[in-house]
């Protein structure tokens, strides 16, 4: 690729920023990233206090990778203040299907990495014992693997901004950055891309890397579904940021349910639902081009998230605190919020020119799993785009067509649990 060939970039996420990366670093002079805000983007889905980092993964790609991604966050010196290990806790209950966890133990035995199985409650609660709670009420199933962690998103990501700028990637944010509407010719090509202050940037190519945004921009042919889920921050007093000090991440793979470890800096304890969500079906005045089917967070100026979720969602928050720490079920949250999930029908991310347009790229499709990869990333969707992926990594996250007729595709990759997805109530609309 000629290294003058201009590059529009749409979403300063953890997908948008490692392609720029990627590509300023490979000598192209011309990419140009547009946001809604200068990233760390407060309610990017890319951007909070923590975000789980694991290579636990059924599939032996992203277990691969995650694996390489672990590594860096925890070997790199630049990850130094940015990283915090700290050992995952999986947990079900018999009754509900054991098939994650059985296949996630599988796969790291087979590539000899270790874990520690955790045969009932008490054992679990011997190996960590400020879980007081009674975890499963019947029958519990489960392990823990100590090499897991958290990442500082925020931070990572304002690093991840200023590597861009230093290897001369361009950012247009606010509302000249903020991207209404693509601007093609008769042939589907992408000329350029108008935006909410007026404006129109124009480009060679151009990348829709908008997260949860994206099926507002081109259609998506049902690949993906953007998903609201729930998270809370409850404070800790010194005292309790000593007492929970080595919680683990305790996933709760029957509802979804998981913790962080204490937050020093905020000293908050942070616990969120990876579940199937709520939708937000958008009103008829909202530019957006596929209207059939399809959920989107509101296209508003990027701004901390709204201290809201619904109260079947802080209901789910605080049940889950019952489960393993139910002194603190009762408490007061600081906040709580909502944040966007891109699904896709597999789990899968796409990292593949779009069907309907030629110059368009299209990264994304995190699936509430993307961020732990934000190490690794730079590469594989850099290779994408240059179309050098290896083949079965060209497959997975290729932008499929053939999701299009499909009534429900969105069935999760095994991982999710809790009740079904439903779509936000107007009332629960008004406040996102
Ligand atoms: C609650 C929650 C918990 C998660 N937990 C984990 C975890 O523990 N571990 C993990 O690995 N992953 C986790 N994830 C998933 C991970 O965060 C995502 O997969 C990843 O951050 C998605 O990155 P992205 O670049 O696609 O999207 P984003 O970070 O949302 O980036 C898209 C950007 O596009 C911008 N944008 C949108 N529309 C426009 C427009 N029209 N014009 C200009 N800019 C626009 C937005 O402002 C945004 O900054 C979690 C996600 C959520 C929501
Ligand atoms: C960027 O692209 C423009 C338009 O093609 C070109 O004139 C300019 O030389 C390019 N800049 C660099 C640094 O390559
Ligand atoms: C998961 O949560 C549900 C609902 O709160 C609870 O019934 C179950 O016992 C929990 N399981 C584990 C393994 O913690
Ligand atoms: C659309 O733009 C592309 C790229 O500039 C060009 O090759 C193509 O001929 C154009 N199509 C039409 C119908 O103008
Ligand atoms: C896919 O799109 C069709 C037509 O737009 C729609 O009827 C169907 O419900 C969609 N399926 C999903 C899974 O969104
Ligand atoms: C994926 C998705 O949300 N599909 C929905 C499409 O709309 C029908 C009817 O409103 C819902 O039943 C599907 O769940």
């Amino acid at each position: 690729m000629a290294s003058d060939n201009r590059v529009v970039i749409i979403g300063a996420g953890v997908f948008g920023l490692s392609l720029a990366h990627q590509l300023a670093k490979e000598g192209n002079q011309n990419v140009t990233v547009m946001d809604r805000h200068v990233p760390p983007v407060p309610d990017g889905s890319s951007v909070d206090i923590s975000r789980v980092i694991r290579f636990d993964y059924t599939d032996d790609v992203y277990l691969t990778i995650a694996r390489e991604a672990h590594q860096r966050w925890s070997q790199l010196p630049k990850f130094k203040d940015i990283f915090s290990p700290a050992p995952i806790l999986a947990a079900m209950n018999n009754k509900t299907p054991r098939a994650w966890i059985e296949g996630v133990t599988s796969a790291l035995r087979k590539d000899d990495l270790p874990y520690t199985r955790l045969p009932n409650a008490d054992a679990a609660k011997r190996a960590f014992p400020m879980l007081s709670g009674d975890l499963a009420v019947s029958g519990f199933s489960g392990y823990y693997n100590s090499q897991a962690g958290w990442a500082d998103a925020a931070k990572a990501i304002a690093q991840l901004r200023d590597e861009c700028i230093e290897s001369g990637v361009s950012f247009i944010s606010g509302r000249a950055g903020t991207a209404i509407k693509f601007e093609t010719n008769a042939s589907g090509e992408i000329k350029a891309v108008r935006t909410a202050a007026g404006t129109t940037v124009e480009s060679d190519q151009f990348v829709l890397a908008a997260g949860a945004w994206s099926p507002g921009l081109a259609s998506m042919y049902n690949n993906t579904l953007s998903t609201a889920q729930v998270i809370a921050y409850l404070p800790l007093t010194e005292g309790e940021m000593q007492k929970y000090k080595n919680l683990p991440i305790y996933a709760n793979f029957s509802t979804g349910w998981f913790n962080f470890p204490p937050h020093e800096e905020t000293k908050m304890l942070k616990f969120a639902v990876h579940g199937w969500g709520y939708t937000r079906k958008p009103t008829p005045e909202e530019p957006n081009v596929d209207r059939s089917n399809i959920s989107l967070p509101p296209l508003r100026a990027a701004k901390a998230r709204p201290n809201f979720a619904p109260p079947d969602g802080e209901e789910r928050l605080r049940q889950g605190l019952r489960e393993i720490l139910p002194e603190l079920a009762d408490r007061e949250f600081d906040r709580l919020s909502v944040c966007w999930y891109t699904d896709t029908p597999s789990g899968d991310f796409i990292m593949d020119f779009h069907p309907d347009h030629k110059n368009l790229f299209v990264a994304g499709g995190g699936s509430g799993h993307g961020f732990k990869f934000l190490p690794v990333l730079p590469e594989y969707v850099g290779s994408a785009f240059h179309r050098t992926l290896p083949k079965h990594l060209a497959d997975k996250w290729r932008f499929h067509t053939d999701y299009k007729d499909d009534s429900d595709a969105f069935l999760g990759d095994g991982s999710r649990g809790g009740p079904e997805r439903r779509e936000f109530n107007a009332q629960e609309k008004a406040k996102l």
